[in-house]
């Protein structure tokens, strides 16, 4: 491992003014994406949405810093032939790969899931390296269910030691693992409750990555943020949240992590904006704090284009407005009156 070189590609992850673009929802995922949008999920349609959008250049080329892949999307080329990597690289963009295979049922937990695909992983970073893959993903899922006592020490345990098994194997290919242990925001718990278990989440998963050798200073946290559940029926405020966040980050993930990307769980896309940007008005954070944003940078420019080729333009349009808009947030920049005038 050339603890450098991983360095090297972590801060360009985070590099300011940028985030990092999670397109790698599975072919079940996107495909009830393009269900909400009336589009008929083929090989061929998802290749022209995501060729849409790493052809949308002001938003490559100013704000994204990396794009996350699924495997299909590794291997495809755009129509006029071009892989779409070499689209992502061309805009200066690094491309990164989801290299988990999804979660199933935690045995002997009822109700809670762990992350699986560490078989053959070391084989398959080999060829996503060879690729062109700089940087990888892993999510790991927690629910938050209190009638259940969910979530278990188990579930958070074994997933915890997975991710530090992906991440020590990424390492040891020469690529950057992002870290997602994400506590789903779906409960009824309040945003306290989702603290408490973040926490926990978060400190275990440390624990593993020291235990596993990770070089932390070669890795992106990608982590959830302290909002109350969906189903709770409360609202916090965006400083609440904000403060609660980096309150929580603080006394979890250690300096030498070089930046935390966040995903955006369900909140709406101006939510997750406001909310970054709150972050970032905080002073002497010790990482980088950005997004990795799915939904939240991509829910727009799915409507727009809708599966149509005379939308290209709107939907490349509605992605560059969002990804600008984290971007500003990402430096404590942004103001709401901006959503408005470009509305
Ligand atoms: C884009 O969605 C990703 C893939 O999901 P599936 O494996 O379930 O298809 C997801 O991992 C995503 O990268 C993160 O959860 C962040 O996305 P959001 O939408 O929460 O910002």
């Amino acid at each position: 491992m050339n603890l450098a070189d991983l360095n090297e590609v972590a801060q360009a992850m985070v590099a300011p003014g940028k985030g990092i673009l999670a397109a790698d929802e599975s072919s079940p995922t996107i495909t009830k994406r393009f269900n909400a949008i009336g589009v008929t999920s083929t090989d061929e349609s998802r290749r022209d949405y995501r060729e849409m959008m790493f052809r949308a250049a002001d938003a490559m080329t100013k704000y994204i810093s990396g794009v996350i892949l699924y495997d299909e999307t590794i291997w495809q080329n755009a129509k006029d032939g071009t892989p779409l990597i070499k689209l992502i690289e061309q805009a200066g963009a690094i491309p990164g790969i989801k290299v988990d295979e999804g979660t199933q049922p935690l045995p002997a937990c009822p109700g809670e899931l762990v992350t699986v695909g560490l078989d053959r992983l070391a084989e398959r970073l080999k060829k996503y390296y060879a690729q062109g893959a700089r940087f990888a993903k892993w999510r790991a899922v927690i629910d938050i269910n209190t009638a259940g006592r969910i979530p278990s020490m188990t579930a958070i345990g074994v997933n915890a030691h997975a991710l530090g098994r992906y991440a020590a194997l990424c390492q040891a290919a020469q690529i950057v693992p992002i870290v997602e242990p994400e506590v789903l925001m779906d409960g009824d718990h309040d945003i306290d409750r989702c603290f408490e278990v973040t926490t926990r989440v978060l400190n275990v998963t440390f624990q593993e990555l020291r235990k596993q050798r990770v070089a932390l200073e070669g890795m992106i946290l990608k982590p959830n943020m302290a909002v109350p559940g969906k189903k709770s029926g409360k609202n916090a405020s965006v400083e609440e949240v904000a403060e609660r966040t980096v309150r929580m980050l603080k006394a979890c993930v250690p300096a030498a992590v070089p930046g935390i990307a966040f995903l955006s769980g369900g909140q709406s896309d101006e939510e997750a904006t406001a909310h970054l940007d709150a972050m970032n008005r905080i002073d002497n954070l010790p990482w980088r704090l950005t997004f990795s944003y799915g939904r939240a940078l991509q829910a727009a420019p799915q409507k727009a284009w809708s599966g149509k080729s005379e939308n290209v333009a709107a939907g490349q349009r509605a992605l560059i407005h969002r990804a600008r808009m984290n971007s500003l947030a990402s430096k404590g920049e942004w103001r709401a009156d901006l959503e408005e005038k470009a509305a």
